[in-house]
């Protein structure tokens, strides 16, 4: 039954007031003592984020103009010191610890054993992991891709981590091997905002650069949590309002970092105290609710235009774009007509007087900047969703001009530099066609896997082996023991890796953690030259990258040295001459341009300092759809939202996974979570006081959360303690990747198939053995 007692190491309190200050520096200076690096660390953050630096691995956010040699933040410096530690995995601890026994550990444990040191071989007589050459390490990998019956039988993963020039090599590779097959951590994070903006405005990116954010007169922040992962972002919002414009925040939650922010490189706030707030307006949308809300803002819009033409008055709408920009638009202005404000109000979960008050801001606005994440993208409907934005954007014409725009806040650094230069199962027949004329060989064109696709292959037995060039696939996809467990049956699994992390712990017969350098490193070729890689933020400014701190291990390889050891291996060097290619970073960017020509004189461009804009076409209001026009949306609401489909069932919630402020995806630095108050416990439930007591229960107390999806497999997280929260009743919190075990790999997106991880429907019961 309910237990009350709480461990002494665990507690819940009340988050202070405003995020940043002294609590982000008291922790970046953990973190650098914590990892041995107080000297070094100093040194590498000075070069996070300038032009002759590193690109910073912790978030996509875009760089000022300006830098300064503080343009870093509190979890910025968190990812560096945590690719900096002088912890090392060795071989003597490998030996002493088996697979089996590792596997037990926490994913917070698994990453503080440091850093990866040398190529790796599962033992599975003893096993055990133990070191190999480079050489047996590629020529192992190559026999078992060869002896696979069809190319389309292996899964090559990509984390958003890789730079252009790896995530290019790769694919040249896997294709040349003979597959689409490209499951992508973007297909489990802003896929929806891929698919939904390729359709409305011909472009799978935001048209907005961060000097628009000097420039506009309101900023929509939707379900996102800059304080945590975005910091930069904060310092952002804290002008606009500085400047006298607005920021309305929609977040399920009271986020910390979207009410105040003290600025730790602000040297006056630090002293005295002071904060700004980052947040002029803030509503608080069921789970899901969003779509009904800018349905509901358009409608307001709509009105005030049949008002202001009864009354004479100038129009409301810029007609002008509208005819000239777009279309759908009359057949959408129907359906949104006929959605009546009760399905509206229901399924936001705000009233008809708060999202009007939400929408006279964008009438009262020029210039309207909408930014959004993980709230709006991790949904069954997200792609309607974001189109629906879109729409509303397209009322004033708030595309395509200075201050105005659409800003999808991508994940990983390099996410979206991946899918451009050509991670991507269904790549466009344009960069097929390139590529093959490039490389003068025929390549395979039918569609390969995504991540829901690679998962079914998996636990269907179709697919044999598993490659991943970064991240912890088994960890971050739904359904995660399930899906470790049809790894742990594969033929081959190979990890490009920096860290060991439960991802490798589930070997398949044949299996090799090859350790690369990370960004803050040195990377030289075999002539001793330093060579460098690149990035493209979330808003389309590629940079170059150059670490600056001696490898953690002199058997260390590129990423991009790996995959061309691989690819020699596996497919000779006939096609490519994947040496020269690795020995010349040049080189690959040549090629990249010869096949994407929007990178222009790429080598010339990107030692710029800064970087360059890669060209996009929407943002200068010209639109590569079918239609050449800018298309609105055409689709209804939902009948009932997750939060519906719950009411007047018994204890049933909706769930939405997410990060605390001490972690990166999977990788837990800590157990904290300071702006929302938790501390030294990551198993939790947040949710709204009622909600406590209608359960029959009091906050603290210890509860399983069961799964609803119905296909036979129990799913459940046992022993969570309830954490009183500022939350809409029904709805409900926890932290990816712990509750991963409740989000069922068979509810994804429409056209997303992205994992539905903000709305999980799931049973409250009393804490079981
Ligand atoms: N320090 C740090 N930085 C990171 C990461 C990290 O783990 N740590 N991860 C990186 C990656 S890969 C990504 S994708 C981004 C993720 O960045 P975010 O999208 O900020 O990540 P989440 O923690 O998932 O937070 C989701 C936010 O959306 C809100 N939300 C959830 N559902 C809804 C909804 O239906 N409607 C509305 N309006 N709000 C909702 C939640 O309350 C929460 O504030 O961050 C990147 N940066
Ligand atoms: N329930 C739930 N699930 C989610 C989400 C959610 O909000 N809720 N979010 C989803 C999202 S947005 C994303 S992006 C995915 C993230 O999924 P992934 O990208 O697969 O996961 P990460 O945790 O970012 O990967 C961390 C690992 O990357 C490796 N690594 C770190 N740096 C480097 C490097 O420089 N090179 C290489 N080769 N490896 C490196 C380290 O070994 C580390 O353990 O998870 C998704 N899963
Ligand atoms: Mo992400």
């Amino acid at each position: 039954m309910w237990s009350p007692k709480m461990p002494k190491d665990e507690h819940i309190k009340k988050p202070s007031s405003a995020a940043g200050g002294w609590g982000a520096l008291k922790s970046v200076g953990k973190q650098l003592m914590g990892t041995g690096q107080a000297v070094t660390g100093a040194k590498t953050l000075l070069k996070l984020n300038q032009a002759d630096g590193f690109d910073c691995p912790g978030c996509a956010w875009g760089d000022p103009e300006h830098g300064s040699s503080f343009e870093f933040c509190e979890n910025g410096v968190k990812a560096v010191a945590w690719e900096a530690t002088r912890a090392r995995v060795t071989a003597d601890f490998l030996r002493e610890h088996s697979v089996a026994s590792l596997q037990t550990w926490s994913d917070h444990d698994l990453e503080h054993l440091g850093r990866l040191t040398a190529p790796l071989r599962y033992n599975a007589q003893t096993d055990h992991y133990e070191e190999v050459s480079w050489s047996a390490a590629f020529e192992g990998i190559a026999q078992a891709l060869n002896a696979l019956e069809t190319p389309n039988q292996a899964e090559f993963y990509t984390s958003g981590r890789a730079s252009n020039e790896a995530a290019f090599l790769y694919q040249l590779f896997v294709r040349l091997f003979g597959t689409n097959n490209f499951p992508d951590c973007s297909n489990m994070c802003h896929e929806a905002s891929g698919v939904a903006l390729t359709e409305a405005i011909g472009i799978g990116k935001g048209t907005v650069q961060l000097e628009d954010f000097e420039q506009a007169d309101l900023v929509y922040c939707v379900g996102q949590n800059p304080g945590t992962n975005h910091p930069r972002m904060l310092a952002t919002l804290r002008e606009v309002i500085e400047r006298g414009a607005k920021v309305c925040v929609f977040n399920t939650l009271k986020e910390k970092g979207l009410h105040r922010f003290a600025d730790p490189q602000n040297k006056i706030e630090m002293i005295v105290g002071g904060s700004q707030p980052t947040s002029t307006e803030y509503f608080q949308p069921r789970l899901g609710g969003d779509m009904a809300l800018f349905r509901g803002m358009s409608k307001v819009v709509l009105e005030a235009e049949d008002k202001a033409r009864a009354e004479g008055q100038p129009p409301v709408l810029d007609h002008d774009f509208i005819a000239g920009h777009t279309s759908g638009f009359e057949d959408w202005c129907d359906i949104v007509r006929a959605t009546d404000w009760q399905h509206i109000e229901a399924q936001s979960g705000l009233s008809r007087a708060d999202i009007t008050r939400a929408a006279e801001l964008y009438l009262n606005a020029d210039k309207v900047i909408v930014t959004w994440a993980m709230g709006i993208t991790q949904h069954l409907h997200s792609v309607d969703t974001i189109r629906e934005i879109a729409s509303f954007m397209f009322l004033r014409g708030n595309i395509g001009r200075e201050g105005a725009g659409l800003c999808p806040v991508r994940g990983h650094s390099n996410v979206q530099g991946d899918r451009t230069v050509g991670i991507n199962e269904k790549a466009p027949a344009a960069f097929m066609d390139a590529l093959e004329k490039e490389l003068g060989v025929t390549l395979p064109r039918e569609p390969g896997h995504n991540v829901a696709d690679a998962i079914g292959a998996m636990l269907n037995g179709s697919a044999k082996a598993f490659f991943a060039l970064g991240g912890n696939f088994a960890r971050a996809v739904p359904d995660s023991t399930l899906v470790a467990e049809a790894m742990g049956k594969l033929d081959l699994t190979v990890n490009i890796a920096t860290k060991l992390n439960h991802g490798h712990l589930m070997p398949g017969k044949v299996s090799y953690v090859l350790p690369c350098l990370g960004r803050t490193e040195i990377d030289k070729n075999s002539k001793g030259e330093r060579q460098m890689i690149t990035v493209e933020d979330s808003m389309s400014m590629v940079h170059g990258s150059a670490g600056i701190n001696t490898p953690a291990s002199d058997q260390l390889k590129s990423e991009i040295g790996i995959i061309a050891g691989v690819a020699k291996a596996t497919l000779g060097s006939e096609v490519v001459d994947w040496d020269a290619l690795a020995d010349d970073h040049d080189k690959i960017r040549d090629m990249i341009a010869r096949v994407l020509p929007m990178f222009g004189e790429f080598n010339t461009q990107v030692r710029k300092p800064r970087g360059f804009w890669l060209r996009n076409p929407a943002a200068l209001r010209e639109w590569n759809t079918p239609t050449n026009k800018a298309n609105f949306g055409v689709a209804q609401l939902r009948d009932q939202t997750e939060w519906q489909a719950a009411q007047g069932q018994e204890a049933t919630f909706v769930l939405q996974t997410l990060r605390s402020h001490d972690q990166y995806n999977t990788t837990v630095y800590a157990m904290d979570d300071r702006y929302r108050g938790v501390y030294g416990i990551r198993n939790v439930v947040f949710m709204h006081a009622d909600d406590i007591k209608r359960i029959g229960a009091k906050a603290d107390d210890i509860v399983d959360v069961v799964g609803c999806y119905n296909d036979g497999r129990v799913r459940a997280c046992r022993g969570f303690r309830l954490v009183s929260y500022d939350i809409p009743r029904g709805c409900i919190a926890g932290y990816y990747p712990e509750m991963n075990e409740l989000v069922p790999h068979q509810t994804v997106g429409t056209q997303s198939f992205t994992p539905t991880s903000k709305s999980v429907m799931v049973r409250i019961e009393p804490h079981g053995e």
